[in-house]
């Protein structure tokens, strides 16, 4: 099999993994294109430093970094390695640092990776140019340390030239050539226009890295990236490093506390500086290969610019005063709006896909993500949610917006992240038509795919009086008020109005809607209007995709409750070409509040024109009524497991939806409650969060989901792969308690069993109403047997936890169900 016709823009360090990757896997009808010379192509691949740490608050992106280790460290160029593995040191200069590293270290124990925490002593043993006055202590990743990138690049271009791959330098690509596809009613990828002719293609793969927007754009598509310039210096030979034979021995070193990192060259220094203000720059501008100074990736040293660094770098190591800075680039890489990089298919060109935002860090890693999505339909290697290059909002691809956060994220690079925080500037940016009156009930917002969403409300206060709420730990006390813990227990008291607009809402419609359900999904929602079902999409691999609710409005239309815009992507993939389905997203435009609680019933019944009484709507059934003079669609359900309904109207009238029901309610004790109680009653409930809790890489089983999964009811996406799934269980998503009520935990902890890491928390908090910390966490099989005592770490603690029995809250469904079970009756 020589597969598909590829070609792949970009002979950078993805391009080149890509290549070899695909290659290896017998795909050979392969191209690869650059604008530039072969094997420093000029761009960010050229210039780049190579510094290689695993350590990242995601597991996706230290799994990319772990291949790559593994993978360059066993190549070299006739005899030069391509890896050098020096280590890593992460230094503190601050107490808050040094906190913050045993949080680091933390996600290194969760994703497999091994690092330490050394001391000062240890840090200059380690590398003895560190002052040992300015350091409290570090962070070290034996297996960190130095891909040659350009030598990285040689390595896996001829690996792939060697199994037939084509490889073309000095070609500049102009365009791309696409047809009309009128069976799916898209364009498709026809070839690869360069100054020297085209080349025929079946799939394009921009792996342009810097000029990947302006690649992008030859097939109309915005990419979301933003090349900057950062600062890289070298020093003259330092008197201490005279002798140094060898390339590299010393540990790679980060200083976080000024943005710094370092790296030694036989006896000079490379210095690397996030501490300038952000230098952005237009794809368009990039001078071309033959006009540049030295490459186009790279920018005069603005000397100026480096000053804070280079003072800084002589308090740090003390022996580069004997030195000065040599020379120095502003090198341009990619930066994104999330820090994430940017992989998949454009949603309206099939065939055109990219891997872009990459660094070296992860690119070897990258290069296999995209082989096996290419070749095999998916990816099974590494969990690509994160990376997916459709995952934005429509206004988070608007340059005003792509710029701002870009260079946002250059700034906050190094910095220590509570896991949180909103994202700064541009907010606020999509607001519900409730955000006036949550405003004048003095919410603190945090933001959610760009809406704004209250935490808590201010004007709870009073509620303290009745309750004595636990404080947590001084981290976990951030981005959080006791008024959270109160509007949970107010709400299982009495009633609360939740602003659900940020949950994603698609309408399917057209008389191909239930059948292209059905395939999508792994339930039956091919009921009768009026049916609402809790459901899974899953990948060809029994993998999940999503979970989702299915709401049948009419017999033709029906409305999706999703997680995000991957939903979206993911159905317009599979849509039938005969057009008998339409999906659109509603979200813009609708507005949703949860009324939940025991006395829900009696704030809503009283102002509706239809009946909401337990026969009259039963669990998991929608229904149009009015709510006073505004028309809703009811759905009785509730992720906080209380009686009660998701509200939808229209936006214009969701200010009055509001006013309706909080004037009702608040003679029943009802209140706003936020975000902040809602995730605690989902973790009493046992509710999994998709994206958080369970991802691409689990299956429905494993994730504690495996009851929304009805084999028999015909074929499905995904079923062929689950027959073996369902028999081999081996870990599995786990509830544990915690008792302390000071030691919340966050989410990404290590879990261990005595000494031995066996997992890792996904999502935490504490649950009011039933006294305990909870925390989510995915452990062996054998370890997830309730009453098995384990310990979490928490920075550079232990906090002893206990698997237990799930749903903590009402798992009879009392709350939910009244007196008319669903069961199977809907
Ligand atoms: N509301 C709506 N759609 C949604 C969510 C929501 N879609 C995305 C996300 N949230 C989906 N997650 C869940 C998780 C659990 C439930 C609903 C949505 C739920 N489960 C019940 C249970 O497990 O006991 C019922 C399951 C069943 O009877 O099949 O309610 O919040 N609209």
């Amino acid at each position: 099999m020589a597969g598909p016709r590829v070609v792949i823009i970009g002979a950078g360090v993805v391009g080149a993994a890509l290549a070899d990757e695909l290659s290896c896997r017998g795909w050979t009808e392969i191209t690869v294109v650059d604008q530039g010379p072969l094997p420093a192509t000029g761009g960010s691949s050229s210039h780049a430093p190579g510094l290689v740490f695993q350590a990242n608050p995601s597991k996706t992106m230290t799994e990319l970094a772990r291949y790559t280790v593994e993978k360059l460290g066993a190549l070299d160029v006739d005899g030069q390695p391509c890896f050098l593995q020096v280590g890593g040191l992460e230094l503190a200069t601050t107490p808050e640092r040094l906190t913050e590293l045993a949080r680091r270290q933390g996600w290194l124990t969760s994703w497999g990776v091994e690092g330490r925490l050394v001391g000062p002593d240890e840090c200059v043993a380690l590398h003895p140019l560190v002052n040992r006055e300015r350091v409290l202590g570090g962070l070290l990743v034996p297996t960190d340390g130095l891909a040659v990138a350009v030598l990285a690049v040689e390595a896996q271009i001829r690996a792939a030239r060697a199994r037939g791959v084509r490889v073309l330098d000095r070609h500049e690509v102009l365009d791309i050539r696409t047809r009309a596809d009128e069976a799916a009613g898209s364009d498709r990828v026809t070839a690869v226009v360069t100054d020297r002719g085209d080349i025929p293609a079946d799939v394009v793969v921009c792996c342009a890295g810097i000029w990947g927007p302006k690649v992008a754009r030859m097939v109309g598509m915005s990419l979301p990236l933003t090349p900057l310039a950062h600062q890289l210096a070298w020093t003259g030979p330092v008197p201490a490093l005279a002798g140094q034979a060898e390339e590299a021995v010393r540990p790679i070193l980060r200083h976080q506390d000024a943005d710094l990192y370092y790296r030694d060259r036989f006896d000079r220094l490379g210095i690397g500086s996030y501490g300038h203000h952000p230098m952005p720059v237009s794809a368009d501008d990039i001078a071309p290969v033959d006009s540049a100074e030295q490459m186009p990736s790279v920018l005069r040293f603005t000397a100026d610019d480096f000053a804070d660094a280079w003072g800084e770098t002589r308090s740090l190591l003390p022996a580069t005063r004997d030195t000065k800075v040599e020379e120095g680039i502003n090198g341009l890489f990619s930066f994104t709006t999330d820090g994430m990089p940017l992989l998949g298919e454009s949603p309206e060109v099939k065939g055109f896909w990219v891997a872009e935002a990459v660094w070296v860090t992860h690119s070897a890693g990258v290069g296999r993500a995209m082989a096996e999505w290419l070749v095999d339909g998916h990816c099974s290697s590494f969990d690509l949610h994160e990376c997916e290059v459709n995952r934005f909002e429509p206004h988070q691809l608007a340059p005003a917006y792509v710029h701002a956060r870009s260079c946002r994220n250059f700034v906050e690079v190094y910095d220590i992240l509570h896991p949180l925080q909103p994202p700064g500037a541009p907010r606020p940016l999509r607001t519900s038509p409730f955000h006036v009156r949550e405003r004048e009930l003095g919410a603190f917002f945090l933001e959610a795919s760009g809406w704004e969403r209250p935490q808590w409300y201010a004007a709870n206060e009073p509620l303290l009086d009745r309750w004595d709420i636990p404080t947590p730990n001084d981290w976990a006390a951030r981005m959080w008020s006791p008024l959270v813990g109160a509007e949970a227990l107010a709400t299982r008291e009495s009633v609360a109005l939740y602003d659900m607009t940020a949950l994603k809402r698609l309408e399917v419609e057209g008389p191909g809607a239930a059948a292209f359900l059905q395939r999508l999904t792994t339930s039956d929602v091919d009921k009768s209007v009026g049916s609402v079902t809790y459901t899974l999409m899953l990948d060809e691999d029994g993998t999940l995709r999503s979970d989702i609710t299915v709401a049948r409005l009419a017999r033709h239309r029906f409305q999706i409750g999703a997680n995000g815009s991957p939903d979206l992507d993911w159905f317009l993939r599979h849509l039938p070409e005969d057009g008998s389905v339409a999906v659109r997203d509603i979200t813009a435009g609708t507005c949703c509040i949860g009324l939940w609680g025991p006395r829900a019933r009696e704030v809503l019944q009283p102002l509706a024109d239809a009946d909401f009484s337990d026969a009259g709507l039963r669990y998991f059934r929608a229904r149009r009524a009015h709510i006073g003079v505004v028309p809703v669609t009811a759905m009785r359900l509730s992720y906080v497991g209380e009686l009660g309904w998701e509200l939808y109207t229209s936006a214009d009238l969701g200010l009055k939806l509001w006013d309706t029901l909080w004037e009702a309610a608040r003679p029943h004790g009802g209140i706003a409650a936020g975000r902040g109680a809602f995730n605690s009653l989902r973790l009493e409930k046992g509710y999994r969060a998709f994206g958080t809790d369970m991802t691409y890489e689990h299956d429905p089983y494993e994730a504690g989901v495996g009851f929304a999964v009805k084999r028999e009811k015909g074929d499905f996406i995904g079923r062929a792969a689950l027959e073996r799934r369902a028999a081999g269980v081996r870990r599995r998503l786990t509830c544990l308690t915690i008792d302390d009520p000071g030691a919340v935990v966050m989410g990404k902890e290590p879990v261990y069993d005595g000494d031995r890491p066996v997992g890792y928390v996904t999502s935490a908090g504490y649950g009011y109403t039933v006294g305990k910390g909870i925390a989510y966490a995915w452990l062996p099989a054998e370890l997830a047997a309730p009453g098995r005592a384990l310990d979490i770490g928490y920075f550079d603690r232990r906090v002893p936890a206990v698997v237990a029995q799930e749903p903590l809250f009402d798992p009879a469904m009392r709350r939910l169900r009244g007196s008319h079970p669903s069961g199977d009756a809907r």
